[in-house]
């Protein structure tokens, strides 16, 4: 019985990709934590290993929290960690490998010296989380911690010569009104073109950053794109979205505490975040583990450079087996077709719908600002102009169950707005505690496409969806009871005015890989 809640510590080391978690080992439910370790070198076969760090100091002897690892010069991997002192005080720790010619890193050393970062000035018990640290221009290393300051949300900066005396800056790196604790703090740059990935302590000129956090207060993340000053040691967002909890999400649905690394073999950014179970707390406890980690995404910059787009790595592709093809296909009004002959409780969708009018898209009211909310309102079974259409995953034969995945198109003043929706609450015959409906509008032009992309992975109590080629991505977990195994169906459906073509799906089943120790 376990469960697993934070990505930590990402990082790859000598022909090994390491993913640590907070884990507990006694139970499907948050405490005792641990570091938990696992290891592989193609992100989707894990072989666990024993925990890497856990309480048995008196800077940790409370918990070992959340944290990330850098790779300091002459690959020598590092981890800063927030440990609860004895005196329940949240204060940061390092971590060195004891053996670096193991490159599975199985055994770490915490120095007497520890804790490096005391919460000075700073609330006690709002003070976790040190991310990936970074190298300035002035050979300095830098790193962030979140914290907050009554209601303000704070990333502060703390500055280091040799990674163990670190002094606090006048000046957090960041900081937003009302916005409360940031936990997981993640500060990375991004290359203003490309899908390339940078390494953390990159710099150059024309580099975004991004700077994420997660809201203890919402439960949710957000991220804004900016401009680091290296000099002011300063992160400023471009102001092209909210610096809030209405801002950008890297997932509009079940995704927390989300973390990135620089992969230096294939030259991307990838991103880690774990979702929680939406299901009873007794039945994690009947069914053994509670927490997932989503498949792990490349991440970079949008060429519109507002925001950011997710991809699956593509290490997935090894993992599928049969596969449907449809090209071609009509979905009239008010109609659907199934996806036939292949199994989809585990398969990965692809799907390119054409739109061809745009005439009868349904007006946009511009007091709609909360997707999420629109989605409430607006179900796939609220008939519309053009859609909602798109797909039923982990639906029952005769679809008593379905968890409905769909664009719907509105008109607004001068542009289109496209909201994407991801709707569990026909996704089981047992009422759960917690179905909400997830959205985010896509930042497309529609009415020049023509035509809209969606892919689905689904997986048992699992759907992480891409829309627009990874532009807007929602991740839901859902419990059918029906559609399971070999009794889970896939449809297509458009339920608005207007007709919809497909113009190529491509489905394929996806095996399991190697987990737990199998
Ligand atoms: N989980 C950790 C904290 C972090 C929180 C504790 C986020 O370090 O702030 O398990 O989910």
């Amino acid at each position: 019985m376990n469960g697993t809640t934070d990505p930590n510590g990402p990082m790859y080391y000598k022909g090994i990709y390491h993913l640590f978690y907070q884990y507990n080992p006694k139970g499907a439910v948050w405490g005792n934590i641990v570091w938990a370790h696992s290891i592989s070198i193609d992100m989707m076969n894990w072989i666990p290993l024993e925990p890497a760090i856990y309480p048995s100091k008196s800077f940790d002897i409370n918990g070992t929290w959340s944290g990330s690892a850098t790779i300091l010069p002459g690959s020598k991997p590092v981890i800063l960690y927030t440990g609860i002192d004895g005196a329940g005080r949240q204060v940061q720790n390092v971590a060195f490998p004891k053996d670096l010619s193991d490159p599975y890193l199985r055994e770490w050393t915490k120095p007497d010296y520890n804790p490096i970062i005391f919460p000075c000035g700073v609330n006690a018990s709002a003070f976790r989380d040190p991310t990936t640290a970074w190298l300035g221009p002035d050979g300095i290393w830098r790193v962030t911690v979140g914290s907050k300051r009554e209601k303000r949300g704070m990333a502060y900066l703390f500055r280091s010569k040799d990674f163990v005396r670190w002094t606090k800056a006048k000046h957090p790196l960041h900081s937003s009104k009302d916005t409360g604790m940031w936990e997981c703090p993640d500060f990375f740059p991004v290359s203003p073109e490309g899908r390339l990935g940078l390494d953390t302590s990159a710099r150059g000129k024309g580099l975004k950053h991004v700077l994420k956090v997660s809201l203890d207060l919402t439960r949710f993340e957000y991220y804004t794109v900016g401009k680091y000053d290296y000099a002011k040691d300063t992160y400023v967002p471009d102001n092209t979205s909210p610096d809030n909890s209405t801002g950008l999400r890297f997932d509009y649905g079940n995704f927390y505490a989300s973390k990135t690394f620089f992969d230096p073999v294939k030259h991307r950014r990838i991103l880690w975040g774990w979702s929680n179970e939406s299901d009873r707390a007794q039945n994690e406890t009947i069914k053994g583990w509670a927490g997932i980690q989503t498949i792990p995404r490349v991440l970079w910059l949008d060429s519109n450079q507002r925001q950011v787009v997710e991809w699956p790595i593509e290490e997935l592709e090894s993992l599928r087996t049969k596969q449907a093809y449809i090209h071609d296909k009509l979905v009239k009004s008010a109609n659907y077709f199934e996806v036939e002959g292949i199994q989809t409780s585990q398969a990965n969708v692809e799907v390119t719908f054409d739109v061809s009018s745009l005439e009868r898209a349904e007006n946009f009211d511009p007091a709609w600002t909360d997707p999420q909310k629109l989605c409430g309102l607006k179900d796939a079974e609220v008939k519309g102009g053009v859609g909602p259409f798109g797909l039923l995953v982990l639906a029952s034969a005769k679809m008593e169950e379905k968890t409905a995945v769909f664009f719907r198109v509105f008109k607004a003043q001068n542009k289109h707005v496209v909201l994407m929706c991801q709707d569990p609450k026909r996704s089981s015959l047992v009422p759960r505690v917690y179905e909400p409906t997830f959205a985010g509008f896509v930042d497309v032009d529609i009415a020049k496409t023509k035509r809209i992309s969606l892919r689905s992975l689904i997986d048992n109590s699992v759907v992480e969806s891409f829309g627009a080629g990874g532009k807007t991505c929602i991740t839901s977990r859902v419990y059918p009871t029906l559609a399971i195994g070999p009794n889970a169906h896939l449809f297509v459906f458009n339920n608005g005015l207007e007709d919809i073509k497909v113009s190529e799906l491509k489905a394929w089943e996806i095996r399991t890989p190697l987990m737990n120790g199998d």
